[in-house]
């Protein structure tokens, strides 16, 4: 199809003409940074007619909406992915070498906007693109934190967290909106008035509030024209706030709300799977929370004057437990603004809010000290305690004189406020992210809540944007793909069948794997520019990226590099074929044992990439400030991916998924959507290992787990366990590693010894890394292997896991967007 949109004479013009507004340069003069500004605004422009057509077609046909509610949205870079959305990816490139660019070179200058942690935040991320390109209408509602997830700097083989300040040049693809500001109120006390009608108005008195300020971002859908709309809020000090008569002039009380403003929005949290339970992470979810439903509410209104009828036109997903207290923030909107009775508004709340659970980690689950929530929230405790009340007199009901079931099903309860329980009990869905996790949601961890409610569970296997992390991030791939089977799997993923005719073909298995060295080659020149450190990029590229934590057992796959360092040193003349393990984390900035698995890594990789007597066959890589721009280069380059999460901790993985889809084997547990990536590949063309989740359930349940055990009945892995604490790695210093050796081994450190059974699972891991090796040295058998992942990850794709939610819960229509020169 020719682009109308883009006229390669205008948009040079365009970017010629912006550098010269903006800089008052030539393209001669300017930097690449102000090259990437002025592409960028000229990118905006057309963008800007997509997005006001998509506007009006809302307006004109009224459709219902998601509003995604979620304190992180992963976002990366927008100017590559945009270009490809807007199928104008080549003529921009084209356009840039005339003028004497490179569009490589001008998205480097773009800073990742790193507005999330992890995969919770990347799948919003991914979400969010998908119901653009579906045609879904829906708005992104978060936070525009001013710092983000940090920077991480290695030195001396430690983490170091340096801040982001990823607006420091202006960002171009946001947009301010101040016409859409809201009020958010804390604090104060809650006074209960006769109202005319014979109830009772609550009103909330000497509150502190700030201003809400949105600023939108683009979300543009792929060759549709339609442009949804990530809304992320920005809190400044209320102008002309109203004090109460006693307060005005409070000058103390109006530098207070100056500092609010300031604080509210100034950091991202840097934890995943991990709650701190700060006041300040919980004034950040109420002040977006609250900003988001009065806008939605307010844009309802616009055009309806039926408030009852809000859940045809509005509906809002929680991302996890961290926009929960939308469900209070809704009622009292309904109740004190609207004025609306209890079950009135009850009756609308709950058929508007669904819920989605990303883990069962214990230390991620939400709950705030009552004493904390009803200081800062006065209002939307009282309604949270009513809430809890009649949901108490229901429990009573169903499961009469049963105080026990009360107490573990309560809301509040125990001087605590349970966030999972409040988004239970108000939403009108609850989901899990994979198959295996949803299971273990209903028959463990929320046994009850589904026992109860068995109809609101279901479960919506995550899945990741193509158009990202194939067609941006692996441009050789995509464009071989497009070769052999057409385009059509850019909006439907499961066209990737079609290459499974190609998987014995010896012509197509060379192109394939030749592709995987390119990309290997890219990343081996990226890892000596980083890193400093040659790699082969013949050998094997072992994978393991994604967030550090001890469930994830990093730790595990470098005690199995020891494992193979000892090996190799001991019997040199070994057949050993080369491998380099690459590894990428942060580490939450106060968590010990995750930094020190860094440290670990890092020394690991100093010992053995200087050892001249093994002969390269080993290499340990830890590439520094992992993040989604460079995770695109680092999948694309992958031949084999580490997803070896302790089974049942994983809710579901979406790294795992990206590898996939980039020709990289995975070396894993059952565990999260592996389980299902294993169901559509075959298992046989996985490297599957360990406990199921079945067994560490029944361990962690008879707490009849001694990882002594094994330490004291296998020598090569006590050996790996001594170097932890002999100073092998760490010049002499025996102290350095010893939490690690006490968490593995040491009852009296942990709550109990090997909590992730690194230990247990060891020798099968071993195991399957050798049959790993195996695989690879039978050169056709490898590649059949890795066309057969890539011709099965359809599944994955997140416009499947989009549709599931528009068709089990959201239920939207599809809009279609024409646009006319404006
Ligand atoms: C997570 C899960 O840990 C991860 O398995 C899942 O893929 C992701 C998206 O559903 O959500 N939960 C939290 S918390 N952080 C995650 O990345």
């Amino acid at each position: 199809m020719k682009n109308i949109l883009f006229d390669k004479k205008e948009f040079i013009k365009c970017v010629k003409e912006n550098v010269k507004t903006l800089y008052r340069k030539t393209m001669a003069e300017a930097s690449e940074q102000e090259v990437f500004q002025a592409v960028s605004y000229a990118v905006k422009d057309v963008i800007i007619d997509n997005w006001l057509a998509t506007q009006q077609t809302f307006d004109k046909e009224d459709p219902k909406m998601v509003y995604y509610m979620s304190m992180e949205f992963l976002m990366g870079r927008a100017l590559g992915n945009n270009l490809i959305n807007l199928t104008a990816y080549q003529e921009v490139k084209e356009a840039l070498d005339e003028l004497g660019f490179d569009l490589n070179t001008i998205e480097d200058q773009e800073p990742d906007p790193a507005l999330g942690n992890g995969g919770l935040g990347r799948l919003a991320a991914c979400f969010m693109e998908s119901l653009a390109t579906l045609g879904y209408p829906a708005y992104g509602c978060g936070i525009r934190y001013r710092y983000g997830m940090f920077k991480q700097k290695i030195k001396d083989g430690y983490q170091v967290e340096v801040p982001d300040n990823w607006l420091k040049n202006g960002y171009p693809f946001e947009l301010r909106r101040p016409e859409h500001s809201f009020e958010v109120k804390f604090g104060g006390y809650v006074q209960a008035e006769p109202a005319e009608n014979g109830r009772t108005k609550f009103i909330q008195k000497n509150y502190q509030s700030v201003l809400a300020v949105p600023y939108d971002m683009p979300i543009v859908g792929y060759n549709n024209n339609m442009v949804n709309t990530l809304m992320i809020w920005d809190a400044e000090p209320m102008e002309c706030f109203e004090l109460d008569s006693f307060d005005k002039g409070d000058y103390r009380k109006a530098v207070e709300q100056e500092n609010l403003a300031r604080n509210l929005v100034e950091v991202l949290y840097p934890n995943d799977n991990h709650i701190q339970g700060k006041e300040l992470r919980l004034k950040q979810q109420y002040f977006f929370v609250s900003a988001s439903v009065q806008r939605a509410v307010a844009r309802y209104k616009k055009y309806h004057p039926d408030i009852h009828k809000l859940y045809e036109k509005v509906t809002i997903q929680m991302n996890d437990t961290h926009p929960t207290v939308a469900v209070a923030e809704l009622m009292r909107i309904l109740l004190d603004d609207e004025g609306l009775t209890w079950d009135e508004a009850w009756a609308i709340t709950t058929k508007t809010c669904a819920y989605t659970n990303h883990t069962i980690m214990a230390e991620a689950l939400e709950k705030w000290p009552i004493e904390i929530f009803s200081r800062l929230l006065p209002r939307i405790y009282q309604i949270v305690e009513e809430i809890n009340r009649r949901f108490l007199l229901e429990v009573e009901e169903e499961y009469p004189g049963n105080q026990y079931k009360k107490d573990k099903m309560a809301i509040i309860h125990d001087g605590q406020v349970k966030m999972a329980h409040l988004a239970i009990v108000a939403g009108y869905s609850v989901n899990g992210v994979a198959r295996l996790h949803t299971e273990i949601l209903k028959n463990q961890e929320l046994k009850d809540f589904y026992e109860l409610y068995p109809e609101k569970f279901n479960n919506k296997t995550n899945g990741i944007t193509q158009r990202r992390f194939l067609y941006h991030g692996n441009p050789l791939l995509a464009e071989w793909v497009t070769n052999k089977i057409g385009n059509d799997w850019i909006t439907n993923l499961s066209h990737m069948e079609k290459l499974a005719v190609y998987v014995d073909d010896p012509k197509a298995q060379q192109e394939f794997m030749q592709i995987k060295y390119q990309n290997k080659l890219r990343l081996a020149k990226y890892i000596q520019e980083h890193n400093g450190i040659e790699v082969d990029p013949r050998s094997i590229f072992d994978v393991q990226v994604k967030r550090l934590h001890e469930y994830k057992r990093q730790l595990m796959n470098i005690l199995h590099v020891m494992y193979l360092y000892n090996k190799i040193k001991e019997h040199p003349e070994m057949e050993f074929y080369p491998r380099t393990f690459i590894f990428g984390a942060k580490a939450a900035a106060g968590y010990k044992n995750a930094k020190l698995t860094i440290k670990l890594i890092n020394s690991v990789a100093d010992v053995i990439n200087n050892d001249a007597s093994i002969d390269n066959k080993l290499k340990v890589v830890f590439i520094e400030d992992y993040k989604v721009s460079n995770a695109e280069w680092i999948f694309a380059a992958a031949d084999v991916s580490e997803q070896i999460s302790t089974a049942s901790k994983e809710a579901s993985g979406t790294g795992n998924m990206k590898f996939m889809l980039n020709g990289a084997a995975t070396i894993g547990t059952m565990d999260g959507a592996n389980v299902e990536m294993a169901e559509e590949v075959g298992k046989e063309n996985m490297f599957i290992f360990g406990m199921s989740s079945d067994e560490v359930i029944a361990h962690e349940q008879n707490r009849d787990y001694n990882p002594m055990d094994i330490f004291n009945q296998d020598q090569e892995i006590r050996q790996v366990l001594m170097q932890l604490i002999n100073g092998f790695y760490s010049g002499n210093d025996t102290e350095l590693f010893r939490d690690l050796y006490n968490s593995l081994l040491n009852t009296q450190c942990t709550q109990y010894a090997d909590t992730y059974f690194c230990l247990k699972d060891f020798r099968s891991y071993a195991e399957a890394q050798e049959r790993v090796e195996k695989a690879y040295r039978d050169e056709k058998g490898w590649a059949k292997l890795v066309m057969l992942n890539v011709a099965h990850v359809g599944k994955f794709s997140s416009d499947r896991t989009i549709q599931e939610y528009v068709d089990d819960i959201w239920h939207l229509d599809k809009v279609k967007v024409t646009v006319t020169e404006q």
